[in-house]
């Protein structure tokens, strides 16, 4: 039992194979075990699929939440000397040091080790991994890699325990959450992140000022920087890997979101607006950025620039308040920089399709090409219950014009706090956007994956469509609630057509026809169309047939 096992919480988790495949660990030449979800097809071939999901897929690993996982980042963290006094990813990359993270998220991504080093050496990329943290399976977030999603968990004052946001992460994690953020507000803050931190084998990100506000009892003009110092010391030492920090709200940015429709949406925006206002000075974290670049720096906790003042409505989307924050925000990512601190930057929220490639173009321009970390966008405002549908389509296009991270939102969003089943629809919703963006980028392992399931479909192996989709258990059940004999699981056609009109079988019929008779498929089309064209002339030639039998 560590020290944050409490006995009177008992998390249960999910455990075991994702329907349909199996973790498999393939051993890089210097000794790395990369995880991924192998799935096994009828007809002998195989697909190896990016996991996210930890030892918690794995029947060979026994889980215990009260011990935690294994550091498995451990040896490789105490075997390192510090280059130019600095212990980060980004110092080692500088110095031309290739880590074990940086093997290991090549692999993963099956790309150029020196590629990694290089993204990170000059900010196009970061991989989140306090030296605190070593249970994590290393990842990296840049637009040259495949696009990351992060799933918020946490609770609030009003609901959710310990137990059930722990099973959130885990549960976040098995369909594919590359990082989480623990955002509680609630009670046992501390204690809930200790709980999730010592079981994640993904980043945890958090925003240090929600728990520094806990503690100077909700009253934002009662912050400090030394409450905030403390309080980020304490989750540093914790292990969490990286930190929203919204530092970029100026006290002379506050009245330029006094015309929007909906003001300042932001929780961190918001805390630190009105600390600015109440004490009329500027922002402690702004005044005090380069001692929290020296506290990050030792851990090596990465920066994500909170986007404080980012629209929280169609109508306010890329005004005056936003990239004011947005242009502060590209002076304190140099400064970062300089003191050896990765950084990402967030970004919106609410966007409108024809506003979104401007935000990504100017988050690049000004903030040296760090890693965009956004939060949707949402395309429209008008379908709440369904915002995770109207922000994978925003997320899916950011993500296409260069955002290296996407932060799912739930259909909870603006509604109330997500449960079990609403982590799940923001997962697969996020999935879908950033593999259609890693598509669309030309990712060179992308489209596989898609192939096989084209494939699969076209030759109506049932079993092989759904255990390569993203959610093989909804694929399935679908199916096979209008067709659950065993025997449609090979038919050549579903319920939604029916057997006379499945495109796919009457292509393949085509085929066939075309094999049979010597023809180029061109041909085997013409001549089919011919016979079919004979055969509606000898019966009568009439769309509509008389009813026979009335
Ligand atoms: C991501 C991009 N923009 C915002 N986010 C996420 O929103 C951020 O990472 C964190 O999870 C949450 C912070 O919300 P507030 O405090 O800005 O509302
Ligand atoms: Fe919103």
């Amino acid at each position: 039992m560590t020290a944050f096992a409490d006995s009177s919480v008992s998390p249960t988790v999910t455990t075991g194979p994702i329907t349909g495949s199996r973790k498999v660990y393939t051993e890089t030449p210097g000794g790395l075990r990369i995880p991924q979800r192998r799935v096994e097809l009828t007809n002998g071939e195989h697909l190896d699929i990016y996991d996210t999901s930890g030892p918690y897929t794995d029947p060979e690993t026994k889980i215990d939440v009260h011990s935690g996982l294994p550091g498995l980042r451990a040896p490789w963290i105490a075997a390192r000397e510090p280059v130019n006094g600095a212990v980060s990813q980004l110092a080692y990359a500088k110095a031309g040091i290739v880590t074990r993270e940086m093997e290991y998220v090549a692999a993963r991504e099956g790309v150029d080790v020196d590629l990694v080093r290089h993204e990170v050496a000059i900010g196009r990329a970061v991989i989140p991994a306090n030296r605190c943290h070593p249970e994590t399976e290393p990842m990296i977030i840049g637009k040259r890699f495949l696009v990351k999603i992060n799933g918020n968990l946490g609770n609030s004052a009003v609901t959710s325990s310990v137990a059930e946001e722990v099973e959130k992460m885990v549960w976040a994690t098995r369909w594919g959450a590359d990082t989480i953020m623990d955002l509680s507000t609630g009670r046992r803050i501390h204690e809930t992140r200790e709980w999730i931190l010592r079981n994640s084998p993904v980043p945890v990100g958090t925003v240090p000022i929600y728990q520094a506000l806990e503690k100077v009892d909700g009253d934002p003009a009662k912050l400090s920087w030394e409450v905030y110092r403390d309080t980020v010391v304490e989750q540093c030492e914790q292990g969490v890997d990286y930190m929203t920090v919204h530092a970029g709200v100026l006290l002379r940015y506050v009245p330029l979101t006094a015309r929007r429709v909906t003001g300042i949406v932001s929780r961190g925006g918001s805390i630190m607006a009105a600390w600015c206002l109440a004490h009329h000075r500027e922002s402690f974290l702004y005044t005090h950025f380069e001692e929290l670049c020296e506290i990050l720096r030792t851990y090596d906790v990465t920066f994500s620039l909170g986007d404080g003042l980012r629209p929280g409505s169609i109508a306010d989307a890329n005004d005056e308040a936003q990239f004011a924050e947005l242009r502060t925000l590209g002076e304190l990512t140099h400064i970062a920089r300089a003191h050896d601190v990765q950084v990402m930057i967030e970004g919106p929220g609410h966007v409108p399709m024809h506003k979104i490639a401007e935000n990504v173009r100017l988050e690049e321009e000004l903030c040296g090409e760090a890693p965009f970390y956004t939060l949707g966008p949402l395309a429209t405002d008008i379908a709440p219950a369904y915002d995770h549908i109207t922000s994978a389509i925003g997320a899916a296009q950011i993500a296409w014009h260069g955002t290296a991270m996407l932060c799912y939102v739930t259909p909870k969003e603006h509604l109330g706090l997500p449960n079990r089943d609403d982590v799940k629809a923001g997962v697969i919703a996020y999935k879908i956007a950033a593999h259609s963006a890693d598509l669309a980028k030309g990712h060179p392992k992308a489209q596989q994956r898609d192939d096989a399931l084209s494939r699969a479909r076209f030759e109506f192996r049932w079993e092989d469509q759904f255990n390569l989709s993203l959610d093989p258990d909804t694929a399935r059940s679908f199916h096979d609630e209008t067709l659950p004999a065993a025997p449609a699981k090979t038919a050549h056609f579903c319920s939604m057509c029916g057997p006379k009109f499945c495109s796919m079988k009457i292509t393949q019929d085509v085929r066939k026809y075309a094999e049979e008779h010597g023809l180029s498929t061109v041909e085997a089309i013409e001549a089919g169309m011919r016979e079919k064209a004979d055969e509606f002339e000898e019966q009568g030639g009439r769309v509509y047939l008389p009813v026979v039998n009335p």
